[in-house]
């Protein structure tokens, strides 16, 4: 069970957002707003209690709050996210972080090491670390190592396509792991019961699990059915215009 999530707001400058997919266009900021707002309600209504943070302007990319930690039941991670223009984020989860854990179980990710939380994916014990373009190799045996310290394991996923493990894979718990593109074949995967996305459906293979409710974006129908079939509650949330600067639903939070 998650008992929080925190949130931080989309700042104005979130339309000079890193960006795969300019032929998307620019983020409505008064649109994203709303969609965060609903976003948050949706969340509220799995029974968790919000954290929802100030938005920074100096960050375009603060909203995906994800990146910047990996909560676990015994400790906290800081990140430290591999792309100068969101390095610093980082700093400003801590303060927050201080009013859940004790000083002692926030741990940090060090230079050179980079690791982002997009690229962590948790499933029970077992955390797959993403060895992307913003998570590095260093990153991974920091990360592996504190997690080792309080009884915890990870294992390193070779990433080829996508920006962040979790852009393409996601844990629903009971065993269920939503997989696309080049996760359906990997064998790291194969103990899994594999829900496969479709390419036309891609971006939905970035869904969260919170308190038996699966969090599906808005417009993927298809992903919508088959989580539906699995027996979960579905509740649909629309990221358009996160989408444009490559995030999704679960860049948007941080949930423990
Ligand atoms: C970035 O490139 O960092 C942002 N535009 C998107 C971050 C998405 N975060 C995530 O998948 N966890």
């Amino acid at each position: 069970m998650f008992k929080n999530v925190i949130v931080r707001k989309p700042s104005k400058t979130l339309c000079e957002g890193i960006t795969s997919a300019p032929e998307l266009g620019k983020p409505d900021y008064n649109l994203a707003i709303e969609q965060h707002k609903l976003y948050v309600e949706a969340l509220k209504k799995c029974g968790v209690n919000i954290i929802e943070l100030e938005a920074l302007e100096e960050f375009p990319d603060s909203c995906f709050v994800e990146d910047t930690a990996v909560l676990t039941k015994k400790c906290a991670i800081v990140a430290n996210p591999g792309i100068s223009s969101r390095n610093k984020e980082s700093l400003y989860i801590i303060d927050t972080l201080k009013k859940f854990y004790p000083k002692e179980n926030i741990e940090y990710i060090k230079s050179p090491g980079t690791l982002e939380g997009g690229d962590v994916m948790m499933v029970g014990n077992h955390f797959y670390v993403g060895k992307s373009a913003r998570t590095n190799k260093e990153g991974i045996t920091q990360f592996i190592s504190i997690l080792e310290k309080y009884g915890l394991t990870g294992s390193e996923i070779a990433l080829e396509e996508v920006l962040h493990l979790k852009t393409g894979i996601n844990y629903i718990e009971n065993n269920n792991m939503l997989v696309s593109g080049e996760f359906i074949n990997k064998k790291e995967f194969e103990r899994y019961n594999k829900i496969i996305i479709p390419q036309s459906e891609s971006y939905a293979a970035n869904c969260i699990y919170v308190n038996n409710t699966v969090i599906v974006p808005l417009g993927y129908p298809k992903v919508k059915e088959s989580i539906e079939n699995l027996g979960y509650n579905v509740i649909c949330v629309d990221t358009s215009e996160f989408r444009k600067i490559d995030g999704g639903l679960s860049c948007l939070s941080l949930r423990f």
